[in-house]
């Protein structure tokens, strides 16, 4: 079988080492226990990293802080020139990182492509952003005052992210991070290590082309307990993590427990509501994408469909039928639309969801199963299923990652729809697919959507960077990438001064000596 340009990816990458089993880490630090990591694509060994041990933590952290110190005096705009020297080498290593991308978290070359043009996208915006950290000057009550706000950089941001989107959403982090003047601590997830040294190695190299200390950008790796360092650390004034809902909880309770930011981006329940003044060729390319597409692992999957029972046959027929054409296989592999799972627990996880809607009255209208046999030697290939379900379902209430869409019914008015939305804990990615002016307001009004998105007449997932990017509820409330994402990453200042020779006070308080 053709290997797909991996060997000559990694090698771009600077993975050659790492294919041979050799260990590695950030700054060379990392002496722990050995993670393997193995393709979800066909089950072999890509490479292994060593863990970051607590003493090799210190190191990093010692290094963080010293390049802080470097980093935080260099003018912003410079800053910008550095992460658009990134986002050029992101651009020539594109294909390289794209494959790597696919072939160790498991999602299409295309998207592993799109993953990083996301990257490129919000290097981009940050070297703008650069000239643009306002802050407002204000007038003072005061004669001979002046007030103003500024920006200052935190420090050291903690950046914990998740297997499905195993580079971008560190970019999302970084990048903003980086011109606001911070250095960033990197744990990426253990079922992605690689991807995580690929990019160190990339922003490595610009550092040492402008004589910068690689600390500005840290990896750690390892499981929940290396998070746990960064969580549990006053050095670390701000956590960004992306995940479950659990970790998202612990994070937040360990970060705010010692007063620390944290900005978290966690599970989605995402729905699209399709009324009977939808477009059917737009809603069925929006919702198929949405829930296969990645495999069903993008915080953002479509996970359910709530139809009008007017169109509700339709609808559904013509989703089915868009299933038959699905082709299921190696995702390096452009002919196929769907890959693997991440791993075989991911695959346990899908196979209890199919057994509990069951269980819980569902009905299946497009048989799941996990595919054995030639070219899913790995165990991680499963077919996307569907099933006619109730919000009410305990399964319809939990965010599966995986390929399993629920088709729901609705009667009457739109309200009735969005209140089905808006029913469930998570609150990330919403969506409506109608050409009626006043359903698409109404799902956009203040008793519309709960979501940090909604869309319309476009699917729940494929969200641009130049939006602030998060969800409501149990998705954490948090915020990256676009729009004014960049302030979480900064402590603002108020500042007076007084040009005169008098010293009046605030509110006219009279104070004589
Ligand atoms: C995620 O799944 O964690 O909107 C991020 C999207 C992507 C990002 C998803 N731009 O689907």
């Amino acid at each position: 079988m053709t290997d797909f340009g991996i060997d000559k990816a990694l090698q771009e990458l600077g993975l050659q080492e790492v294919n041979k089993g050799t260990s590695t880490g950030n700054l060379h630090f990392s002496s722990g226990d050995i993670i393997e990591s193995y393709s979800p694509v066909d089950g072999k060994l890509i490479g292994k990293v060593s863990t970051t041990t607590k003493e090799d933590y210190e190191k990093v952290m010692q290094t963080a802080t010293e390049a802080f110190k470097t980093w935080r005096t260099k003018p912003a705009p410079l800053r910008g020139e550095i992460v658009r020297q990134f986002g050029e080498k992101l651009r020539v290593k594109k294909e390289a990182l794209g494959k790597l991308v696919s072939y160790e978290m498991g999602k299409s070359y295309q998207e592993g492509l799109g993953e990083v043009q996301e990257m490129i996208d919000i290097c981009d915006f940050a070297v703008g952003l650069s000239r643009q950290l306002h802050g407002l000057t204000m007038h003072s009550e005061r004669p001979g005052h002046r007030m103003y706000e500024q920006y200052h950089p935190l420090g050291i941001v903690g950046i914990i992210s998740a297997f499905n989107f195993p580079v971008a959403v560190w970019s999302w982090n970084t990048a903003l991070a980086w011109i606001c003047g911070d250095v960033c601590v990197w744990k990426p997830s253990e079922k992605t290590p690689l991807c995580g040294v690929a990019c160190q190695n990339i922003i490595a190299e610009v550092l040492r082309e402008n004589n910068l200390p690689e600390g500005i950008s840290c990896l750690i790796n390892g499981d929940y307990k290396v998070g746990e360092f960064m969580t549990k650390d006053t050095r670390v004034p701000l956590v960004s993590a992306t995940g479950s809902t659990r970790m998202g909880k612990i994070v937040a309770s360990e970060v705010a427990g010692r007063l620390g930011k944290s900005l978290l981006e966690l599970g989605g329940n995402n729905a699209i509501i399709v009324t009977p003044d939808s477009d059917l060729k737009m809603t069925v390319i929006g919702a198929v994408f949405g829930a296969v597409g990645t495999a069903g692992q993008r915080c953002t999957s479509t996970r359910r469909l709530i139809i009008h029972e007017s169109i509700y046959d339709k609808v559904k027929n013509a989703i089915v039928e868009a299933y038959k054409q699905l082709r299921i296989g190696n995702p390096l592999d452009e002919n196929n639309h769907v890959g693997p799972l991440i791993d075989k627990d991911a695959v346990a996880m899908y196979n209890k969801a199919l057994e509990k809607v069951v269980a819980e009255g569902g009905n299946i209208i497009v048989e799941g199963g996990v595919l054995s046999g030639e070219g899913y030697e790995s165990g991680c290939y499963v077919k996307p299923a569907i099933a006619e379900a109730s919000n009410t379902f305990e399964i319809v209430q939990h965010e599966t990652f995986a390929p399993v869409l629920y088709l729901l019914k609705y009667s009457g008015d739109v309200i009735n729809a969005i209140e089905i939305q808006n029913n469930v804990a998570q609150g990330l990615s919403s969506a409506i697919m109608t050409n009626n002016l006043r359903e698409a307001e109404a799902f956009l009004s203040v008793a519309g959507s709960d979501c940090g998105i909604a869309n319309v007449n476009i699917g729940t997932s494929g969200a641009e960077i130049g939006g602030a990017f998060g969800g409501e509820k149990d998705t954490g409330g948090g915020r990256e990438s676009g729009s004014d994402a960049w302030k979480i990453y900064m402590r603002r200042q108020t500042n007076t001064i007084n040009y005169t020779t008098d010293l009046p006070l605030a509110q006219g308080i009279k104070f004589d000596l």
